[in-house]
């Protein structure tokens, strides 16, 4: 299907939706209702409905009987819930074939939209096609593979001409490299049909140099007003190692972010004034008159940018960073005693998190959960076993500090809330609990859910309640796939860390 203007494709709608989608029940469409967005996508609107109508009505309007449509996550909204669904054949997810339900306060459907295939093929996905589909990605993006994942593919749900219907293909992913991109590679050729960069157009990113200058106060070394960008968005790479890490590690981090639809640089990102709008920032390779190279990292609130040392732009902690700068936005705690050392442990998670996701070079099990890996610092924190640092795991445990400096431990008592983010991720034995881990992916909805639901004053009491909850909210929703058994597994790790 060619791209449209709107106008255009207001008038095609019509004809589109029954002539090569052919998902729309007729009895379900209304012209009238009929809502088309700026690529020509065509969209049936669906009147309310009783609930326990509601799936009926849309398995059979988008014609899905011999598919499954499975809700893959349900986001609460000012007007009452967005429920979304992924259709699969076999087990295996369609690429583009997604409903997305808007449902009422009251739990009715108000519209279903989307797009899925009308049937597959009965090619089959051939042994080992996964490593022969991540060759041929690796051509089209420099980096590395770092997954393969069997999808149907159906070329009319990516806007392309032809007859709907869906044949094997792998969806890959590069990263590493300045040019991270994802492709479906068509398994019975190898073929990339399909290619787009996983930096999209929402990233910018402006890195600033101050070239080892003393500058005591950071807000005089600002990127963009008091030292011009070093390198920019589309722009050359820089002659400075840290220029070039900071701007990869920022892409890493919108990439994070982008898996929970939160787009970093509309959120936190700044426009200083250089025309280079609204950006991610950051000024590296500061010195203060206490020493040079300064030996640390900050996001600083009032500048909404990042400042660093030379040598400390590390990946972790570009991503813990940029993260303070996301709690700053939503649960806003506090950065003192209890609620500071849990601002520190969510951006110590959402940094690893980052880390562990972005295909570097040094992401060995050595370096797993490690904080500062690479980093003139060295190792300055370990999640997975906080007393090795001389920080607690446990709360009110061994090495738990209860002192007034470092705004009441904040970099101390962070250990608990990492142990805790690393048990519900890999699990272990602690504390007489054994944890079953759920692994990244939804290790990072869960405490995406956490952030979300934390406040100012929010304590470690508090956090075991909203990660218990967050979950119980997941598992009934069905989002990413969590269960009431991943919940209990929750419990258990907060109970080996006691704060529940
Ligand atoms: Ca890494
Ligand atoms: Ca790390
Ligand atoms: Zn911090």
């Amino acid at each position: 299907m060619k791209k449209h203007s709107l106008l255009k494709a207001v008038a095609a709608a019509a004809v589109v939706a029954t002539a090569v989608l052919g998902y729309q029940s007729p009895e379900f469409v209304n012209t009238d209702q009929v809502a088309v967005t700026s690529t020509g996508d065509v969209r049936g609107l669906i009147p309310a409905q009783p609930i326990e109508a509601d799936q009926d009505k849309v398995t059979k309007a988008f014609k899905t009987q011999e598919t499954d449509l499975r809700t893959v996550s349900t986001t609460e909204m000012a007007d009452g819930s967005v429920v979304r669904q992924q259709q699969f054949i076999d087990d295996v997810p369609v690429f583009g074939g997604e409903i997305i339900q808007q449902r009422t306060k009251d739990g009715k459907l108000s519209s279903a939209l989307g797009k899925v295939t009308k049937a597959g093929t009965d090619a089959t996905f051939p042994a080992g096609g996964e490593e022969k589909a991540k060759e041929a990605a690796t051509k089209v993006f420099l980096g590395k593979a770092t997954s393969a994942d069997k999808v149907w593919f159906d070329p009319t749900l990516a806007d392309k001409a032809g007859e709907s219907k869906a044949f094997p293909a792998y969806r890959v992913k590069v990263e590493g490299g300045d040019d991270s991109g994802e492709s479906i590679v068509r398994a019975s050729d190898n073929t990339p049909v399909l290619n787009w960069s996983l930096h999209n157009d929402a990233l910018n990113r402006v890195v600033c140099d101050a070239n080892k200058k003393v500058i005591d106060s950071n807000s005089q070394a600002r990127c963009g007003t008091n030292i011009a960008a070093s390198r920019a968005e589309g722009g050359a790479a820089s002659g400075v190692a840290d220029v070039n890490s900071v701007f990869g590690f920022f892409g890493d981090t919108q990439t994070l972010y982008s898996k929970i639809n939160y787009d970093l640089t509309a959120q936190i990102g700044v426009d200083h004034g250089d025309g280079k709008g609204k950006a991610l920032r950051g000024t590296v390779r500061l010195c203060k008159s206490t020493g040079c190279p300064w030996t640390n990292a900050q996001w600083s609130p009032s500048d909404s940018q990042m400042y660093f040392g030379e040598g400390v732009s590390t990946d972790d902690v570009t991503g813990h960073e940029l993260t303070h700068g996301v709690t700053g936005k939503i649960s806003k705690l506090v950065y003192s005693n209890e609620s500071g050392a849990i601002n520190e442990s969510l951006s110590d998670i959402f940094g690893e998190f980052m880390d562990l996701t972005n295909g570097s070079s040094d992401d060995t099990a050595a370096n797993r959960w490690a904080i500062g890996e690479g980093s003139s610092l060295g190792v300055i924190r370990s999640m997975s076993n906080p007393e090795s640092k001389k920080h607690p795991g446990t709360y009110k445990g061994t090495n738990w500090y209860a002192g007034t400096g470092d705004n009441g431990g904040v970099h101390t008592n962070s250990g608990v809330g990492n142990k805790l983010a690393f048990l519900t991720v890999d699990g272990g034995t602690y504390n007489s609990q054994t944890v079953k881990g759920l692994g990244l992916d939804k290790g990072i909805q869960l405490w995406w859910k956490v952030q979300n639901l934390l406040t100012a004053s929010s304590n470690y009491a508090d956090l075991g309640r909203a990660i218990n909850s967050g979950c119980t909210s997941l598992a009934t929703a069905g989002t990413a796939g969590f269960t009431t058994a991943d919940c209990t597994e929750v419990g258990k790790a907060v109970k080996a860390v006691k704060i529940g």
